[in-house]
């Protein structure tokens, strides 16, 4: 797996369109695994030039893509927490997630009712991202509350934890998003921890009308963007929601059509990986081709055990191989003949793009 990403919004911002579309459209385009473990929770393969340049040089039996979960849930209206619309219970389905995608209404259409009656992409963001901080002041209190009275009846100690959430409370009081670079590595832990939606990563998807796609962003959301130091695409729903139903012969003619060079959910996946800092790796192993999602940072060694437990374990050595120097010399025998292929230790920062080689022995 890639990574997770939940979907929030408000109601009619175009959530289940764009999560309809991205989901069902990978699988149409590629005979790669997809399944929907629930209506809401679709997993989709990552598209991967790379992968597909390699394959045509290798010809695997077997391509297997890096994945991405997304799991779609009912909109967020203003005072949600006390029960307004459909209520916040919903986020219970996005607490696990790594990081947020926010739909944020942009595309006109009167026959769509907006909830808040104008386009106004800004309020819209400050309505549903209140909601969500809300929702984690609650659990955060109800914590804080829990560690009192132990403390009161035991001499259990939850020291780091109470910091940590008192930390966490002074953020969500002033009605912000968790500035997790504020806490130390060991912190980090407990912030995970607490699966609270406002110390993950965020960024905006907006719903764009057909025409807004090439231009700039709506000035409010860019400067709420900017403000917030997070990042956002344009995606159109409604045209995403065609391309999905088309062949792939057709949906290439009316891409050009609209200018578009990528697809929706290009475009957020990408953010999606620059927001949590991942990158890619491949694999060769028998008769199967793999990619693989890691942190940026990732050590060969904690590469090996993200392909299996016995990799990491009896770990030898890597021999790394760069994307670009494989296509450059056409096959690895080319490029081990030139001495590109370079054996690394444990210790080896996997760079994006590695074709890696892990020699073990158990
Ligand atoms: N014109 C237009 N309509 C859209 C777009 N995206 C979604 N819609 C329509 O807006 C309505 C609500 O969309 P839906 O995806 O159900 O919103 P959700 O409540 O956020 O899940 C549906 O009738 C969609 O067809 C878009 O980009 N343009
Ligand atoms: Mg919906």
């Amino acid at each position: 797996m890639g990574f997770s990403c939940g979907i929030v919004g408000l109601p009619n911002s175009g959530k289940s369109t764009i999560f309809n579309a991205m989901t069902s459209l990978c699988v149409s385009a590629q005979p790669y695994p997809f399944c929907t473990i629930e209506p809401n929770v679709g997993i989709v393969p990552v598209p991967d030039d790379r992968l597909e340049q390699l394959a045509r040089l290798l010809n695997p039996e077997k391509l297997t893509p890096t994945s991405i979960e997304f799991i779609d849930i009912a909109g967020l209206i203003k005072d949600a927490h006390k029960g307004e619309g459909l209520g916040n219970r919903f986020l219970g389905h996005i607490r696990n997630v790594d990081a947020i995608a926010h739909i944020v209404r942009c595309f006109q259409a009167g026959s769509v009712p907006h909830v808040y009656s104008d386009i106004d992409p800004a309020r819209d963001i400050e309505i549903v991202e209140t909601e969500l901080v809300i929702s984690d002041l609650e659990i955060v209190e109800e914590q804080l509350k829990k560690i009192e009275r132990v403390a009161k009846v035991s001499k259990e100690k939850h020291g780091e934890e109470q910091e940590v959430l008192l930390k966490i409370h002074s953020f969500l009081e002033k009605g912000e998003f968790v500035d997790s670079s504020e806490f130390s590595e060991e912190q980090k832990a407990f912030l995970r921890s607490f699966n609270l939606i406002t110390t993950k990563p965020v960024f905006y998807v907006a719903n764009v009308d057909e025409a807004g796609l090439n231009g700039p962003l709506d000035e409010r959301l860019e400067a709420l963007t900017i403000a917030k130091g997070r990042k956002a695409v344009a995606v159109c729903g409604k045209l995403e929601e065609e391309l999905a139903s088309l062949a792939e012969d057709e949906r290439a003619s009316y891409m050009d059509l609209y200018e578009m060079n990528e697809l929706g959910i290009e475009k957020v996946i990408r953010v999606g990986y620059d927001v949590l800092g991942l990158i890619t790796f491949y694999t060769i192993v028998g008769k199967e081709m793999r990619a693989w999602t890691i942190p940026a940072g990732t050590t060969a060694i904690e590469a090996a055990g993200k392909i299996h437990t016995d990799m990491q374990r009896g770990f030898i050595r890597a021999e790394a191989l760069s994307y670009d120097d494989f296509i450059t010399c056409g096959s690895e025998h080319a490029a081990r003949e030139k001495g590109l292929i370079h054996v690394e230790g444990k210790e080896y920062v996997v760079r994006d793009g590695d074709i890696l080689h892990i020699r073990f022995n158990v």
